[in-house]
């Protein structure tokens, strides 16, 4: 058996001294270039940020320390958090030891729910979440280690400290907003399931007489968890960690990119587009009137949710991992069906329109289908699912860069008339 923090005490050392002397022999080599049109465009395709805990291939999608997510869709999500940080599964001990650890770290301090009740009531659940994070930043181990000097050598251990504590209390935080926000009554404190994904179906409160809403918010926390380190979300977390700032500010400022409608929040958006094609069609609708419906809205400028991706370019994995959960326990379920007859006609017409690179589902195409199918159908909710589980990825992304020294970000800027000069334009 090896504790998380045993495991990465034995692996840093090496690590550093593995990127000391690439960067020492190798420094100079250059690995991208950035052109006119990438600098307008999101910088996508830049090569300028380093991320070991996953990797996303456009044609093959998210692989975790070289497993892609489809084989290891049915590990539990805290076998994925310990995979992410070490680069290895747990053994069956070193899971148990993990799941009591985040049992012994999740009570929810009284101020959060005081400060949940206080906000008004029609606020984002996401906002709730990340306001609730950031009240919780008075106990940043980090800040209270680093105020009282401590060595760079150390800061990956209070930030291990800060992961674990903030883990751990997630889903009971994010159970209990959605019990408020809601009007579901008190926050639960799970008592059935002892692990972190099973806690957290346990702390919404959804009625779940076989367990089959368990076994979907485990695969809903591990096929979110991580997305290699450029996405909106791991990006922000990581500048904002870059500047030393505790991983509670870190990962809050992380998700409140995830709320956007083009990244996070399209799991929402998305469910919200399937329900209109069934309410406007009294039912599933045909091939042809899903194609005409896709048209209409692409025809008035705005984007189909859940399609389309920044670095993928098939469909992505973690859609087909909801998809054959969908068909294994729902198939005949309207919404879920919407959402196959989509996946079988909407990538055409997106090739068609030519304009987005990838025509094909990614990962908020389905999910919402299936939390529906369950009785969760507080769309406006989604989004903090998907906090919660990328809460990991963010988290797992920070303790190796605070143990590795990575430096603050700090890119340079140009401005367009640079750009015009640089470029000779009149
Ligand atoms: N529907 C309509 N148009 C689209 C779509 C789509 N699903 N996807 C891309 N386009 C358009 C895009 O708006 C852009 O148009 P314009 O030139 O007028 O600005 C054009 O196609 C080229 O965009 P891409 O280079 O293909 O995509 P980009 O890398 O800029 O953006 C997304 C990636 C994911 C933001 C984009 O595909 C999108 O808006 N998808 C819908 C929202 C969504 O599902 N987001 C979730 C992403 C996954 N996540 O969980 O974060
Ligand atoms: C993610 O999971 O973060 C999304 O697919 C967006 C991305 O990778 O850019």
């Amino acid at each position: 058996m090896t504790t998380l923090k045993e495991k990465l005490s034995e692996q840093i050392p090496g690590l550093r001294e593995d990127i000391r002397a690439l960067v020492k022999a190798h420094g100079d080599k250059v690995i991208s270039e950035v052109t006119v049109a990438q600098a307008y465009g999101g910088m996508r395709g830049v090569k300028a940020m380093i991320c070991d805990t996953s990797l996303v291939e456009p044609d093959k999608g998210l692989i975790i320390r070289g497993r892609p997510i489809g084989e290891i869709a049915d590990r539990l999500p805290e076998e994925i958090f310990y995979l992410l940080l070490t680069g290895d599964l747990p053994d069956e001990k070193s899971k148990k030891q993990l799941q009591d650890d985040l049992l012994s770290r999740r009570k929810v301090p009284g101020y959060v729910w005081d400060v949940m009740k206080a906000m008004p009531k029609d606020s984002h659940p996401m906002c709730m979440f990340d306001t609730a994070i950031l009240v919780m930043e008075r106990d940043s181990v980090f800040r209270k280690r680093y105020n009282e000097g401590m060595a760079k050598t150390e800061y990956w251990e209070p930030a291990l400290e800060d992961a674990l504590n903030l883990l751990a209390k997630l889903p009971i935080v994010a159970g209990g907003i959605y019990r408020m926000r809601f009007g579901k009554g008190d926050p639960i404190v799970p008592e059935k399931h002892k692990d972190w994904g099973g806690s957290y179906a346990e702390a919404l409160g959804i009625d779940d007489p076989n367990g089959e809403f368990a076994n979907l918010i485990r695969l809903y926390m591990t096929l979110h968890s991580d997305h290699e380190g450029g996405n909106v979300s791991a990006n922000t977390c990581h500048t904002v960690g870059s500047a030393l700032s505790d991983p509670y500010y870190a990962v809050s400022a992380g998700l409140n990119g995830l709320a956007g409608p083009l990244h996070g929040l399209a799991n929402q958006e998305c469910l919200k587009f399937v329900l209109s094609v069934i309410e406007k069609f009294g039912g599933v609708p045909t091939q042809e009137q899903l194609v005409d419906y896709a048209w209409e809205l692409l025809n008035s400028g705005r984007v189909i949710p859940g399609y389309g991706h920044a670095v993928l370019r098939v469909t992505d994995p973690r859609f087909t991992a909801f998809l054959g959960f969908g068909k294994r326990v729902c198939p005949e379920d309207p919404v879920f069906k919407t959402v196959a007859r989509m996946f079988d006609y909407i990538p055409d017409v997106l090739k068609e329109h030519g304009k987005a690179k990838d025509p094909y589902p990614n990962v908020d195409a389905g999910s919402g289908a299936l939390l529906y199918h369950f009785g969760l159908t507080e769309f406006d909710y989604y989004t903090v699912l998907f906090g919660v589980s990328r809460a990991m990825g963010m988290l797992s992304q920070l303790v190796i860069n605070r143990a590795l020294g990575t430096a603050i970000t700090r890119p340079k800027s140009v401005g367009t008339d640079w750009i015009k000069k640089f470029v000779g334009a009149a």
